[in-house]
């Protein structure tokens, strides 16, 4: 590593003595599948494998190097020297998150941070996790999160049928639920019933109605759910082609928002007071058909930097449609997902605080953004210490069928890491231990927290 001046606009915050042997750093990604973990000295921080999974799963705004360690609103660095543990974090995120970077020079850290960030020396009791704990429990005062709601217990289409899943689909793992009588409160429809990303009350040829899966869910005794992306448009939209002024960066100069299911995607700009009465309805229509689950995903997208209708910060604008979505859908559970994860803090019931799981236990690339058991692991633990005091942490769902690599290791980690627990597999495909597994797992939500603030874990 070589020492480099921080960016401009970074100011120097702090020196930190290095002792090679035993300093720790600990990184925050901005998002639910940012990496988050902490590094012995020296090792390299994961970094983004290409640019579309940078601006997909990381900030957009930052690119830092492999050569410097860098959270989003939270680094800590333990000296190893017993003279604690040292947080730099945002106070408030309602408004900004600063990036704090650290930087390796002679014998020291070089702390910097591009706003404000309180700085706060913490000698225990307890690990570093106990230190996070802490931190946490004051966050979340100052961030007024209300009381904590228990999650129900879901199924969820995506892990097996992803955007193939069918109305029939649906159908098979309802009766399955349903004869296995399987402890199962919400089965949400994820990703796939839609014609496009915008028009979300239009459906795909697989599906007939929407309102017929929630009459099929609650005939047996259980609550409909469904996933969302109410942030993402697509460029072949009704919504993009009727209503381009909707969009961040306005209808001229459309901001780039990512890039996923073979195309790049466009941003709802949700100051547009049109554009939010559009959300609005498709929720309350969903609600008028019986859903009172709401996975909101890829919510990232509202908090692009761009221009927008009213001038106000990308995160103020991204509270703004995340409020608004609480609104429209009043006391359902309310679940974010590829969020970022200050500015959502007291906005959520449940967040998602990880990457994806997949039957592949290593992401695809190397790139621990990346859907992989392990990436889903590491940045779970990573963010153990926020479940019971920002919401319930969703650690993603069990997929307990023979075809997934790990599946122990897994099953074990949302035992200990899950808050809220989910099955997704096709219920079909469980042999005798997947369904013994999925049975236990989702016997139980913990709310309590994971991680003890006073240092015994
Ligand atoms: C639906 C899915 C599921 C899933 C969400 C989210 O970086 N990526 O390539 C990437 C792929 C999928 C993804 C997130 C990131 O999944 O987390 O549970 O709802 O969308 O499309």
């Amino acid at each position: 590593m070589t020492g480099q001046p921080p960016p401009n606009n970074m100011q120097i915050v702090d020196e930190v003595p290095i002792d090679a042997a035993r300093t720790v750093i600990y990184e925050h990604g901005w998002q639910s599948w940012s990496p988050t973990t902490a590094y012995r000295f020296g090792e390299q921080p994961y970094r983004p494998f290409s640019e579309r999974n940078r601006f997909l799963c990381y900030r957009p705004e930052s690119s830092p190097s492999r050569d410097v360690y860098w959270g989003e609103g939270l680094l800590a660095v333990d000296p190893g020297d017993n003279t604690g543990i040292r947080v730099y974090a945002v106070s408030d995120a309602t408004d900004g998150v600063p990036s704090i970077q650290a930087e390796v020079g002679e014998h020291r850290l070089i702390i910097s941070a591009d706003g404000p960030v309180d700085i706060g020396i913490d000698a225990g009791p307890g690990d570093l996790n106990s230190v996070l704990a802490r931190w946490a429990d004051s966050f979340a005062e100052q961030a007024g999160v209300p009381a904590i709601r228990k999650a129900p217990t879901i199924w969820c289409s995506w892990y097996h049928y992803f955007t193939d899943v069918t109305e029939a689909d649906m159908v098979e793992n309802i009766d399955a639920i349903e004869r296995l009588n399987l402890p199962v409160d919400v089965v949400q429809l994820d990703d796939g019933y839609q014609a496009a990303h915008g028009d979300w009350l239009t459906l795909a040829d697989r599906f007939g109605s929407l309102e017929a899966i929630a009459d099929r869910i609650k005939a047996t005794g259980r609550r409909a759910g469904i996933w969302i992306a109410p942030f993402l448009v697509f460029p072949e939209s009704d919504l993009a082609r009727r209503h381009p002024d909707w969009l961040i960066g306005g209808p001229d100069d459309p901001v780039y928002a990512g890039h996923n299911w073979n195309r790049d995607l466009f941003a709802l700009d949700s100051t547009h007071p049109e554009a939010m009465e559009w959300i609005t309805e498709v929720v309350t229509t969903m609600c008028g058909w019986g859903y009172d689950f709401y996975k909101m995903d890829f919510v990232y997208a509202a908090a692009i930097p761009g221009r927008r209708h009213q001038d106000m910060s990308p995160i103020a604008a991204y509270r703004l449609g995340m409020q608004q979505l609480r609104e429209a859908m009043g006391d359902s559970y309310f679940l974010g997902c590829g969020a970022p994860i200050f500015p959502s803090v007291g906005l959520v019931d449940a967040m998602r605080i990880s990457p994806d799981t997949e039957p592949q236990y290593l992401p695809k690339d190397g790139d621990l953004s990346q859907p992989s058991v392990l990436a889903a692991m590491m940045t779970g633990r990573g963010r153990a210490f926020q479940h019971g005091r920002f919401w319930v942490n969703d650690p993603d769902c069990i997929i307990a069928r023979p075809a997934v690599e790990g599946r122990e290791e897994w099953a074990d980690h949302i035992r200990h890491y899950g808050g809220l627990r989910g099955s997704s597999d096709r219920i079909a495909d469980l042999d005798e231990w997947g369904l013994e597994v999925t049975r236990e797992l989702l016997s139980d939500s913990p709310v309590a927290p994971f991680i003890s603030s006073e240092g015994t874990s």
